[in-house]
């Protein structure tokens, strides 16, 4: 019986549309030296927490004592279609015929992905412990862990690094998740994916603000998922302008992505997927007291947001369709 294998299997049973394995070694000397220039140059923004435990990002083994390997894992969270034009309000009950509506982003349409991850990554510990040992040690990771997860998701084989910087499974496209096991159990690595961009650049034409600049670089302090969820106070006239009605995230160099068309669609019924959190009523947003905020998106990343950040952005979104209506057609 091989072990990796066994682990593989029981991932897939637990939902997971992809899993890999890598060593404990540093991400490579080129990558890490791409984080540290993307520190200095201020492209990270406000995000202070990313200039934080650098060792540690770019250094698996320095996050478990004895640490052996890593087990990486992706979920795909691609959104079946929409079923009807009209957009659906879900709690939000549409006061108006003429309502406006903001997007939200399409990992963010379904629980909270941080604990429905790490909920099924702690089964699989649970087995591994079972058939491999009681004594073995995990640090299980998703997101908020300083950890270069899309990094070591390329070396544990599950894709390759797009232009628009996601993880980009050559099946399963972009709209992946990602989770990591790090463990002292030792296992066999995985080759990584050798597949790349080619000529396409679609998805520095699809950013909206530039984020995703000409010169390969990536601006975060323009990003509009950025801006729309970590970004706190008022957002720049000009930027704000450019988050045209994304309410929360955004999604643009994603679904521009050639590699997303023929993907397939998120069938994991335990992932709960809410169709009705896709594009929100904005006025309802605004009228929403903390309590219904609460209830509302009480398994949502959407909370993490906090319902200031939440009717702030609401407004801007407001105001851009208002503009747009406003303006004379050409
Ligand atoms: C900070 C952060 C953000 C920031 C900054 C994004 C960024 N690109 O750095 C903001 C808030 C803008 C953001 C937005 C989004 N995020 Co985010 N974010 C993170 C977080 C916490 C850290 C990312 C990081 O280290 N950034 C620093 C940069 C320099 O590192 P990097 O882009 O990962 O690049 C590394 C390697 O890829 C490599 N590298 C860099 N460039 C290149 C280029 C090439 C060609 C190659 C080969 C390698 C390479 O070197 C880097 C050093 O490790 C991770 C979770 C984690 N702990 O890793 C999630 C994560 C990257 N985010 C995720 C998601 C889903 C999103 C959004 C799609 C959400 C949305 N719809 O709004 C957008 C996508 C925006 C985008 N185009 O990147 C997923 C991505 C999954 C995937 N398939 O890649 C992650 C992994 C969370 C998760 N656990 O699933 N995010
Ligand atoms: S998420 Fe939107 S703003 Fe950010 S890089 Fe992608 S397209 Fe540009
Ligand atoms: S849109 Fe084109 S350039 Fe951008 S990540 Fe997808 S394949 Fe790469």
């Amino acid at each position: 019986m091989n072990l990796a294998e066994d682990i593989k299997r029981k991932a897939f049973r637990l939902g997971f549309d992809l899993i890999g394995i890598t060593d404990v070694l540093p991400i490579d000397t080129e990558q890490a030296e791409s984080l540290a220039e993307w520190l200095k140059s201020g492209f990270a923004g406000r995000m202070d927490y990313m200039r934080k435990n650098f060792e540690k990002r770019i250094n698996p083994a320095k996050l478990l004592k004895n640490a052996q390997s890593v087990i990486a894992v992706g979920l795909n969270y691609r959104p079946p279609p929409i079923q009807n034009s009209k957009p659906s309000t879900g709690c939000l009950k549409a006061k108006t015929q003429n309502s406006s509506f903001g997007r939200v982003a399409n990992y963010a349409q379904y629980e909270d992905y941080h604990l429905f991850i790490k909920k099924q990554l702690r089964k699989l510990t649970n087995f591994i412990s079972s058939i491999a040992g009681e004594s073995l040690k995990f640090k299980i990771c998703v997101d908020s862990v300083p950890l270069a997860e899309r990094a070591l998701a390329v070396r544990a084989g599950l894709g390759f690094i797009g232009k628009n910087r996601m993880l980009i499974n050559p099946e399963l496209g972009p709209q992946i998740l990602l989770g990591e096991i790090i463990t002292n159990l030792k296992l066999e690595p995985d080759e990584p994916v050798t597949d790349n961009c080619s000529n396409c650049d679609k998805c520095i034409a699809a950013c909206p603000t530039g984020a995703l600049r000409n010169d390969g670089q990536f601006d975060a302090s323009k990003c509009i998922s950025y801006l729309t969820i970590e970004y706190k106070g008022q957002i720049s006239s000009g930027l704000a302008r450019k988050i045209d009605n994304w309410l929360f995230g955004c999604d643009e160099c994603v679904l521009a992505c050639p590699y997303q068309e023929d993907s397939p669609v998120c069938e994991n019924k335990r992932f709960k997927f809410y169709s009705d959190r896709a594009q929100l009523n904005l006025r309802q947003i605004l009228d929403l007291s903390q309590e219904e905020f609460k209830t509302q998106f009480t398994d949502s990343v959407i909370k993490r947001l906090g319902l200031e950040g939440l009717k702030r952005n609401a407004q801007i979104c407001l105001a851009n369709i208002t503009s747009q209506k406003d303006e004379p057609a050409s």
